[in-house]
């Protein structure tokens, strides 16, 4: 894994390497049929953690907010909680869900499609400490440093990522440290996270202990060389930012424990599902069970906030018994959809091609 994720896996055999499944097994997926919960219990929420959970003693604890600003400021907990809180659901995306379906795969975290979910965030907007704090002119960019320390791509580092200082001010952002009506668990960040509605999960940055205003666009390994769509590593590339609009199905009928193909009764079925975009909200989901010859419209509900996934549903009755690939696929109030293929890039972001589930529909019930 020392390269991280300029690697790919083996040429010949394309098997996971001890790696990935190392990573795959600490950073687990959403199951596909929690696509059903509006609000996604926290067991059931994707995890994506780079390096270890680090250790913090809340009562130890601050917030350092300083660099570029009039006035530095250090807060506790208690602090931050006294200030004004809301609570939102949002929708959080791994920028390399759906990597493990790109050929050939980059050496990563092997995401299929399940590194999503929706939680009710609570936290106390960014916006309003920031104009406490009083950035001084000039000031460009914040970067915000976890607690969280490793090496990637040969470079030691706490997990930090930055946002213009127009973007952090933007008033959806948030300094979480609730989730679902509880405190955030270690693995999602506790005390303190930045939670960014809309854009993929690696700008949310976990375990936040300080707040940096900088006067100079921030050049750390995970803006500058992470998270950016590169098709060669010498590219300097598009920064990743906003999630790409995608639909999930839950995938109907019963599972086949080892090969996960789905079968199910000849017969009506309702299938359900979510779709989401970072680039506004979601204005049709369509279905195919042809492998997507013909398309369908199915219902699109409205999404319980502006930051959170939109429930589809469609009746289907499949003519008669045999083999479908069903498909669905969604597009946003910006014109943008998901491509048939998976495109490609040197990290494996932002795969948001079709989902595509096989299904085996048989004649008639059985128990075994
Ligand atoms: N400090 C820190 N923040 C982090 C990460 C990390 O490894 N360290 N992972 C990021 C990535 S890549 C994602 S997708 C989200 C995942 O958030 P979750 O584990 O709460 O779902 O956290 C982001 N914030
Ligand atoms: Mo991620």
């Amino acid at each position: 894994m020392g390269s991280g994720m300029l690697g790919q896996p083996d040429a010949e055999t394309g098997d996971i390497t001890r790696g990935e499944l190392q990573l795959a097994t600490r950073n687990h997926g959403m199951p596909l049929e929690a696509l059903r919960h509006d609000i996604t219990p926290v067991g059931l929420h994707y995890l994506l953690i780079h390096y270890d959970i680090p250790a913090v003693d809340p009562a130890a604890w601050r917030l350092e907010l300083g660099g570029t600003v009039r006035r530095a400021l250090t807060l506790s907990l208690e602090d931050l909680r006294a200030r004004p809180a809301v609570t939102v659901p949002v929708t959080m995306e791994c920028a390399g869900n759906g990597r493990a379906g790109m050929s050939p795969r980059t050496l990563s975290q092997p995401w299929l499609l399940e590194a999503v979910g929706t939680a009710e965030w609570t936290g106390t907007p960014l916006a309003a400490l920031l104009e406490d704090a009083g950035p001084a002119d000039g000031s460009v960019e914040v970067v915000f440093t976890g607690d969280d320390r490793g090496i990637e791509g040969g470079t030691e580092q706490l997990y930090e990522r930055s946002l213009t200082l127009e973007q952090a001010r933007r008033s959806e952002v948030l300094l979480a440290y609730g989730v679902n009506g509880a405190p955030l668990p270690a693995q999602h960040g506790f005390p303190l996270r930045l939670l960014v509605p809309g854009w993929y999960g690696m700008t949310s940055v976990k375990w936040l202990r300080r707040i940096t205003v900088v006067d100079e666009p921030f050049t750390g390994y995970q803006q500058t060389r992470a998270y950016r769509y590169r098709q060669r590593s010498e590219d300097t590339g598009e920064p990743v930012t906003r999630m790409a609009p995608r639909s999930l199905m839950v995938p109907p009928g019963i599972p086949d424990f080892f090969s996960r193909r789905r079968y199910l009764p000849a017969g009506p079925c309702l299938l359900e599902g979510r779709a989401w975009s970072g680039w506004g909200p979601i204005t049709t989901v369509e279905f195919s069970d042809d492998a997507g010859a013909t398309w369908q419209p199915a219902a699109v509900e409205a999404a319980r906030g502006r930051h959170a996934w939109q429930r589809w549903s469609l009746r289907w009755q499949p003519a008669e018994p045999g083999e479908r690939q069903l498909c669905c696929r969604a597009t946003d109030a910006a014109g943008n959809t998901q491509p048939a293929e998976p495109g490609w890039n040197l990290g494996g972001y932002s795969n948001n091609a079709v989902h595509r589930v096989d299904v085996t529909v048989r004649a008639a019930s059985r128990r075994g």
